[in-house]
């Protein structure tokens, strides 16, 4: 019988978990960004490959500083009660701090398969520099396996779909709960993913986006997205000088939701306050 399960998907923020995701699945449904702390809601994304069926849980990254296994939120701690394996996601060249050895170490407390990504190695030149961390890595003893990956470039990716094999147990499907979020969350997702590319800095901290209608025409889906900002003056930093700002992120929008959805897809955005609707 094929391996078939759930592994969650842990490390530090902007060490490129989404990324990975996408990368494995070989679709875009998770956002990705350069700011961290973009990821916000636990999320599952699809595998499957010639080993192995496994939904790949993406988790918010864990903050620098706090003390393994504290402060993860309740949604993060059932992922990982949850999850058959886990896969911890460090980041080169900045793996070494001992922060991720005593996060590794904490996941191999917990009784599950663990194994571990050293993501971007695309930037560590030359490449030998890795041989360090690695064999850093190779002395914490119960690791299933460690590899190194580039998400970015697609480096060691497929190899390393194949390995999750060996953090899943048999089931005969993937549990209910492990579900690919419903395409509505997804496209709220990926509008996300435009602001945070278009507004970088000037991004408000608690944005969110709702989709309010969705109409089949037969020039394709029209999508009516709402940002939700907490004050008019975050209305004005959104919808940029003369609407241009906000015309970008919907341009870009609508290419990513149309290559997501495989069809032609057109977007309306209102960014509200409570006191304020604009439409662009
Ligand atoms: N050079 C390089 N950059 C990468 C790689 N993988 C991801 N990145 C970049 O790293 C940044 C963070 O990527 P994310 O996938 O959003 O990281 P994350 O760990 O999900 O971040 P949070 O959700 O904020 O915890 C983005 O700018 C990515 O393009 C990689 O393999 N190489
Ligand atoms: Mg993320």
């Amino acid at each position: 019988m094929e391996r078939c399960g759930v592994v969650a998907m842990m490390g530090l923020t902007n060490v490129g978990k989404s990324t990975l995701a996408n990368a494995l699945a070989g679709r875009h449904l998770r956002l990705v960004s350069h700011k961290a702390g973009s990821t916000k809601e636990v999320g599952a994304i699809h595998v499957a490959n010639a080993s192995c069926r496994c939904a790949l849980i993406d988790t918010p990254g864990l903050v620098r500083g706090i003390k393994p296994g504290t402060r993860m939120s309740r949604a993060v701690h059932q992922a990982v009660d949850q999850a058959h394996g886990l896969l911890w996601v460090s980041a080169a060249p900045a793996f070494g701090d001992v922060v991720d050895l005593e996060w590794i170490s904490y996941c191999l407390t917990l009784g599950k398969p663990v194994a571990v990504v050293l993501n971007k190695v695309d930037r560590v030149r030359p490449r030998n520099l890795l041989l360090p961390m690695l064999a850093e890595l190779g002395t914490l003893p119960g690791l299933a396996f460690v590899m190194p990956v580039s998400a970015l470039r697609q480096e060691n990716v497929a190899e390393l779909g194949e390995a999750l094999a060996t953090l899943l147990p048999q089931l005969a499907q993937l549990p209910d709960w492990a579900h690919e979020p419903a395409w509505q969350e997804i496209a709220c997702e990926l509008f996300r993913e435009q602001l945070f590319e278009h507004l970088h800095q000037e991004l408000p901290h608690r944005v969110t986006v709702s989709l309010e209608t969705s109409l089949e025409t037969k020039a394709g889906l029209l999508l009516g997205f709402v940002v939700w900002v907490d004050r008019p003056a975050q209305q004005g930093i959104v919808i940029g000088r003369g609407g241009e700002r906000l015309k970008a992120v919907a341009t870009a929008a609508r290419l990513r939701l149309s290559a997501c959805m495989n069809q032609p897809v057109h977007v309306q955005v209102w960014v509200r306050t409570r006191r304020e609707v604009r439409e662009v």
